[in-house]
């Protein structure tokens, strides 16, 4: 198999509500990953589209997703931040891969059913090709890792089976090209941790979610010290005191949750958790939780509200980043042309 340059791509959809899952799940692993790798993180605008999003509050949750990543560390002059509208190739791409990927595996996506519920036949076409979207999203940049919560997984599978397919579909002309056995990496996916999937505070058996109707059902990454508190305060527990061991925690969703969201703020994990607080009531673990959370979300949320309040600067980043991302995405569609066959 052909050897990849590794490079780290992943997006968050600008639907609002940016929330602790979000964060936890997904963007203190890329502000990680630029320690190691090249990265690209994208604001996946065409993403948010596949469900209806009033312009205005679009053109705001854009800035905000931006601001997010800045004001929790991501730097936007040694990597790649931008918004996938700006870079064409993405749904060039995505149309190619609407041509590789199979009805059968799109069918078989649990996301869509999820979105669409009951009312399918009324659900776009875009929400149904999202994941075909999503493996060009990544695939553009020849990306070989792709941070993301748990939830995204399926996602991430197809994308390799896209990879592969392509790869298999067109391996003769791909070799004529001077591409060798592979032209596209089969992305790994990153998911690790104890904060995988954060679920909600109002019930551990749901994924913590921005289009919960509940503002008490997440931690947003905009809320100040005193809606941190209310909500951790407010979070569904159980009777029962802390387990001192990780066994004690089956059949306990939401004191499993908190104890994760504890282990990922604090970069621990859950079992230094139960070493601490093994046999505390509720009450004591949470206002340890309300403390940690203030500590630590409470200088990304003021540092997004600094950010967010120059729109000039936020734009210009946006601007660059895809200036920067266009130029790798517009070589990798160039072999694909040569490699599909068009006339260019
Ligand atoms: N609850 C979560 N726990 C851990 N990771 C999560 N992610 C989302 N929710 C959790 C991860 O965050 C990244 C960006 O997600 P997204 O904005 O692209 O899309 P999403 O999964 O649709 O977000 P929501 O909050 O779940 O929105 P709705 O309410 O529309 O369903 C991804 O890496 C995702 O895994």
């Amino acid at each position: 198999m052909a050897k990849f340059v590794e490079r780290v791509f992943s997006g968050v959809q600008p639907t609002g509500n940016l929330h602790l899952g979000n964060y936890l799940g997904a963007i203190t692993k890329f502000v990680a990953l630029q320690e190691t790798h090249d990265c690209i993180y994208c604001v996946v605008d065409l993403h948010a589209i596949t469900v209806a999003q009033p312009p205005a509050v679009l053109k705001s949750n854009i800035r905000e997703v931006t601001a997010a990543f800045i004001a929790s560390g991501i730097d936007p002059r040694k990597h790649i931040v931008f918004n996938q509208s700006q870079v064409a190739e993405h749904a060039e791409l995505a149309w190619v891969f609407n041509c590789v990927a199979r009805i059968g595996w799109l069918n078989r996506m649990t996301q869509f059913k999820e979105k669409a519920g009951k009312d399918r036949e009324n659900a776009s076409l875009g929400l149904y090709a999202y994941p075909t979207l999503m493996a060009a999203d990544i695939l553009v940049y020849r990306a070989t890792h792709v941070p993301v919560g748990e939830d995204q997984k399926q996602h991430l599978e197809l994308s390799r089976d896209i990879a592969q397919k392509f790869n298999n579909d067109f391996s003769d002309s791909i070799a004529s090209n001077g591409f060798g056995d592979a032209f596209f990496p089969l992305p790994e996916p990153l998911i690790q941790g104890p904060a995988t999937r954060v679920m909600s505070l109002r019930d551990g058996s749901k994924k913590m979610s921005k289009s919960d109707p509940s503002d008490y059902s997440r931690l947003n990454l905009s809320d100040d010290a005193d809606a941190i508190a209310q909500k951790v305060r407010k979070a569904k527990t159980d009777p029962d005191a802390l387990p001192s061991e990780i066994a004690g925690l089956a059949g306990r969703p939401e004191a499993d949750n908190l104890v994760g969201i504890y282990a990922a703020l604090n970069d621990g994990s859950k079992e230094d958790v139960l070493r601490e607080f093994g046999g505390a009531n509720f009450s004591n673990f949470k206002s340890a939780l309300v403390d940690l959370a203030v500590e630590k979300l409470g200088p990304i949320g003021a540092e997004m509200k600094r950010i967010q309040g120059d729109i000039a600067y936020i734009d210009a980043v946006l601007k660059d980043g895809s200036d920067r991302a266009r130029v790798l995405a517009a070589q990798t569609m160039t072999s694909v042309k040569d490699i599909l066959g068009f006339v260019r």
